[in-house]
């Protein structure tokens, strides 16, 4: 079909669209109106395509897989779907004949912020995998007018500004006010029994209409074409005709406004809790909006609920959509009269769970009486879900109430979100080896010695042709030409690049592309910004959620380290490092609002010292997000993946930088252990404690204080941040390192992995000298990148959890 669509057709679509949006003719269109045609036109192409997919996955009765998730980190899409329908030349013609570049256009995309990290952007990786591979999936979230926040960095402090992303990205969206559901909450259940059948009647509640709103995902080349559906709330209920006509305007809207909110913003909190009801509420909305809308779809062709588990796969991305199990037994018993058994049965077999973390704080619980009176009939589901688990356990463990108050769903007036998605789905998993293998030893082994069979990884992967193809298209064609474009399909042909790891002219165009990237982010940056970048300096970049597992804080003392020493030797011969760091903090979360001023202060105080500023510099790059990530990857040389061993469940941005040829500095946690045992011990700079050995630390007895005293580095380090920075007080800092702030000092063991750790990047930097020998592990790393690919990952949940097959022509 894309076939007929050549630059002429492109031309003639897009005079159209000006002409009939924005009544001018093409000639005469500003930027903003090509935009938007340009946005039209390829929505055009992508419903045909997906009317077509949508027939045959019809025809063919085929399973189709729904992954919700209460976030999806799309990024910019116009650069996407343009290259993956193969028209990105075409339509740079054509833009180009109405006086527009392209590029321009993809620059003046804003990055709607719908995901905090990791997770929201994982999902839509798999979207584009998915939909890539030919399978009919729908990822289901919700549409957050001010998404996450802007992060603005003022004198060092974090900032949160309202995310105004829609103006520019609702052109790409399709609201499909016919395919609307009512979402109930509050009001009273009465359950009575008529001829042995349980009838519950539903009355005083308040109701919200779930609008969706409709994104389709193009694969690459691909037949399917999938959709995005993002719920919107809208209040039909609250508003008050009467207080209106009175010239009340604001209390008429008020209680209009509170419905709505649920759709405004994403909490900016990921392991941090945020127990607010809005949130249980706003999970509730996903959940019952979607599941409606599969069930309705699901009727409307098969006209049976009996073969329901047969044809879709429910997914929960973490444990967010928990709410998925206990909605789809009401719909299943409220509305279709199942009995419990078989819609639990129904349920079981349809619902998969990912989990994401093993951050005790990060495993939502809900206070008991505040579900109860937001969500009535689902807070009694889950009581007798959790009632008969309760019974099973008592015949398994007899009198071992520990274990089952362990185990329970609801214990201690609590509702656990995690142990009820386990017990509603017939499949857990991990997101790296490590990570499932903790998840069966510790969170969640109570469970693993019930149901071993339960329990499976399936290693992250990234969506390559976006982190790689599209945003490093240098790389990219100097892969086309030496092993061919195969790995644009096929991730794991990347490994035969390895064939030039001792060719000295692919060397040396190695190292060219990356020292050209770097100059590409500094011209980046200085738009940005206005500041200048050194891109003869060494990029050692760390870019995520600021945590203190992620252990921002470990770089932050080998850079006062490194400062030290350049301050104390007379005559230092470094080689200049730019230390990035990149990410936001949960603006509850005072800690880590703290390592930004720590970090912003540091870098400000290097700048003002004329020597220190020779030789390295620390920059805070504001607001992370996705288009920043696609620039910052390629130009990156030294990732950091530091975390404390068992903490990160995987990690994705780590195999972002490994394919864009950086070289790993890191611990054995999450993907990292993967990314060791692909490239090999010599291609990366492993450092730290194991995670057995965080373990056994901490039964022996941590004592940060020892650290301190054997290392005179470490001790300065600590005592150079007690100091202060740039006239900053940061005592705080070095006393929770060592005495502890609120309980344990050091509880991420920094002091403990800070030798090894300062040891591996000291390596890394004299390896650094040696380019060829350097650019040569960089090839290793890019040759070993492509197992993680989002496509291995989906064809693994495809065949291994989901049981889903491709749908082709
Ligand atoms: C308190 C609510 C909450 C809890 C956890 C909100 C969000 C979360 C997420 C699970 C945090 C997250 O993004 N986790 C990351 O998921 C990635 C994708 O699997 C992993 O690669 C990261 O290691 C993990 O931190």
């Amino acid at each position: 079909m894309e076939s007929m669509i050549n630059e002429k057709t492109i031309k003639e679509a897009l005079e159209s669209k000006i002409s009939r949006y924005f009544g001018v003719r093409a000639e005469d269109a500003n930027k903003t109106q090509v935009y938007k045609a340009v946005i039209l036109t390829v929505k055009d192409i992508l419903t045909d395509k997906r009317s077509a997919f949508r027939r045959v996955v019809k025809q063919k009765k085929a399973k189709r897989v729904y992954y919700l998730c209460m976030e999806f980190l799309i990024g910019p899409s116009l650069k996407n779907n343009l290259r993956n329908l193969g028209l990105e030349s075409e339509y740079a013609a054509a833009v180009k004949s109405l006086g527009f570049e392209l590029n321009d256009l993809y620059e003046a995309e804003p990055d709607p912020g719908l995901g905090n990290g990791g997770l929201g952007r994982l999902a839509a990786c798999f979207m584009d995998s998915l939909t890539t591979l030919d399978y009919p999936a729908t990822g289901f979230s919700l549409l957050y007018e001010y998404g996450l926040f802007k992060q603005k960095i003022v004198d060092g402090n974090q900032v949160e500004l309202p995310d105004i992303w829609m103006p520019g990205a609702e052109g790409w969206f399709v609201a499909r006010t016919d395919k609307t559901f009512p979402v109930r909450f509050g009001g009273k259940v009465t359950e009575t029994w008529e001829n042995g059948h349980l009838r519950v009647t539903y009355t005083d509640y308040d109701e919200v209409q779930a609008v969706p709103y409709d994104m389709m995902i193009s694969g690459y080349r691909s037949f399917a074409a999938n959709n995005l559906r993002l719920w919107r709330a809208q209040d039909i209920q609250n508003f008050n005709m009467k207080l209106f006509t009175q010239g009340q305007y604001m209390q008429a809207v008020e209680q209009n406004t509170t419905a709505e909110m649920l759709t405004k913003v994403l909490y900016p909190a990921d392991d941090h809790p945020e127990g607010k009801i809005l949130r249980l509420s706003q999970q509730y909305f996903l959940v019952s909006a979607s599941l409606q809308n599969i069930v309705a779809d699901h009727l409307r062709q098969y006209g049976t609920l009996s073969n329901f588990a047969e044809k879709n796969a429910i997914h929960i991305n973490d444990t967010h959509p928990a709410l998925c199990i206990p909605e789809l037994m009401r719909i299943l018993m409220d509305t279709y009269s199942f009995s419990w058994e078989t819609a639990w049965d129904t349920v079981v077999k349809s619902v998969s769970y990912t989990n994401h973390t093993v951050m005790p704080e990060a495993l939502e619980r809900w206070n008991e009486d505040q579900f109860r009176i937001r969500l009535p009939r689902i807070h009694s589901i889950v009581c007798e879900i959790n009632r008969r688990l309760c019974a099973d356990l008592w015949n398994l463990y007899p009198g071992d109430w520990e274990r089952i108050s362990r185990m329970a769903v609801v214990a201690y007036s609590e509702v656990r979100m995690a142990n009820l998605s386990v017990v509603g789905s017939h499949t857990v998993n991990g997101v790296s080896k490590l990570h499932s293998q903790i998840l069966k030893d510790s969170v969640f082994h109570d469970f693993y010695k019930v149901s071993p069979e339960k329990f499976t990884n399936v290693t992250n992967g990234i969506a390559h042709r976006r982190w790689l193809c599209y945003s490093n298209p240098k790389l990219a064609s100097l892969l086309d030409h030496t092993i061919g474009p195969d790995y644009r399909t096929n991730p794991e042909a990347l490994s035969d690049f390895k064939r030039y790891a001792g060719d000295k002219y692919v060397i040396e165009a190695v190292r060219d592309i990356k020292h050209r990237n770097k100059e590409s982010f500094a011209a980046w940056y200085h738009r940005r910004t206005g500041g200048t970048l050194d891109t003869h300096s060494v990029f050692d970049v760390q870019a995520k959620r600021i945590h203190e597992y992620k252990r921002q804080l470990l770089n932050v003392l080998k850079i006062v380290a490194l400062y030290d020493e350049i301050k104390t030797s007379p005559n230092v011969d470094i080689v200049p490092q730019t230390f990035f760091f990149g990410g936001k903090a949960a603006p509850g979360y005072y800690m880590a609002k703290d390592i930004i001023r720590l970090i912003w202060c540091l870098g400000k105080e290097i700048d003002a010292d004329p020597k220190a500023r020779e030789h390295i510099r620390v920059v805070y790059l504001e607001d992370y997000n996705v288009s920043m990530a696609e620039v910052l990857m390629p130009a990156t040389d030294i990732s950091e993946q530091i975390s404390l061993a068992g903490k990160e469940a995987s990690g994705t941005g780590c195999m972002k930088f490994m394919i864009n040829g950086a070289m790993t500095v890191g611990t054995l946690d999450g993907a990292n252990v993967e990314m060791a045992d692909a490239v090999g011990r010599g291609n990366i700079y492993i450092f730290g404690l194991t995670a057995k050995e965080v373990d056994e630390l901490w039964r022996s007895g941590y004592s940060a204080m020892n650290y301190y005293s054997a290392s005179e580095r470490l001790k300065a380090a600590v005592d150079r941040i007690s100091a202060g920075f740039a006239g900053e007080d940061f005592s705080g800092i070095a006393s929770y390192f060592l005495t502890g702030n609120h309980n344990v000092a050091d509880p991420y063991l920094c002091l403990a992995d800070f030798e090894s750790y300062f040891r591996t990047y000291g390596a890394a930097l004299s390896d650094y000298a040696d380019r060829e020998a350097w650019t040569s592990k960089a090839i290793c790393n890019i040759a070993a990148a492509g197992y993680f690919a989002a496509d291995r990952s989906i064809s693994e949940y495809a065949a291994g959890i989901w049981h889903i097959g491709r749908v082709t022509e």
